[in-house]
């Protein structure tokens, strides 16, 4: 009789089980970097127990826009999650510049791709894998709309190793599966402080003594993550109730 595998590790959306990487593709312009995204897309792979790297696309049009307010944000952000202790992985599809770092990185593992659509995840499986030649969503002029953009989960062998898995791009993610209670440990640096805020179960917000406030309160811990983390217990306290 055929054994099912335990599922090890569970997204929600995109329907992939059993992988151990999530590369999260994050384009620095077109679309440019939305770190709320980031952050909602960094919950959901922390909870699904997947280890995240993060990959910021377009690097060219980054240094065609030559602007500096903008190369300085991405500078930042990049900064901002190393400190936390992600991966982040710069790369150009069309320079082919990060692609050798990011295939030495999924070489050998099973690595999901998930991102919103447009942030160039096909045009990076392209570059990795030669011969590859998924199509990519050049906004057609006729409809108006991107075209031929991937809608199925596909499982494709990488040359070093491993595999990759496609999945359609989303922009969207709600909080369904996680609880209030659990969102604090999908924010890595909230960990060691979280233990040491006075209440069990503190949730950060309006506790006394609670730990990971003070962190944000002093910088510690970035404002952005602590205004997002408020944000989606927010919307994990406002959803509809499942019967
Ligand atoms: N300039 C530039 N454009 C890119 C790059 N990667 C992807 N694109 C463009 O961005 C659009 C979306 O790319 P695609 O790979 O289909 O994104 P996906 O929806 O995430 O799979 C297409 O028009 C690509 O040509 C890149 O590194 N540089
Ligand atoms: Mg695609
Ligand atoms: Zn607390």
């Amino acid at each position: 009789m055929d054994e099912i595998a335990p599922r090890t590790t569970e997204l929600i959306r995109p329907p992939i089980a059993n992988m151990e990487l999530a590369l999260l593709a994050f384009s620095v312009v077109e679309p440019d970097l939305n770190v709320q995204l980031l952050d909602k897309f960094l919950v959901h792979i922390e909870h699904a127990g997947l280890t995240p790297v993060i990959c910021l696309t377009k690097r060219d049009l980054l240094k065609e826009a030559d602007d500096d307010v903008l190369a300085a944000e991405v500078e930042q952000a990049a900064a901002l999650y190393r400190s936390i202790g992600y991966e982040v992985l710069i790369t150009s599809s069309k320079w082919r510049e990060g692609i050798e770092q990011v295939a030495a990185r999924i070489a050998g593992g099973l690595t999901v791709i998930a991102g919103q659509s447009g942030v160039g995840k096909s045009s990076l499986l392209n570059a990795l894998i030669p011969g590859l030649e998924l199509e990519t969503n050049a906004i057609s002029h006729k409809l108006g709309r991107g075209k031929h953009t991937t809608r199925h989960v596909e499982l494709l062998p990488l040359p070093a190793g491993g595999w990759v898995a496609d999945t359609p791009g989303f922009s969207q993610l709600d909080f369904a599966e996680i609880e209030a209670e659990s969102l604090g440990a999908c924010f890595r640096e909230f960990g060691e402080l979280a233990e040491r805020c006075k209440f069990r179960g503190c949730l950060h917000v309006h506790e006394p003594d609670c730990r990971v406030r003070e962190a944000a309160g002093t910088g510690d811990i970035a404002e952005s993550r602590y205004e997002h983390y408020v944000q989606f217990l927010q919307m994990i306290r406002e959803r509809p109730r499942r019967y």
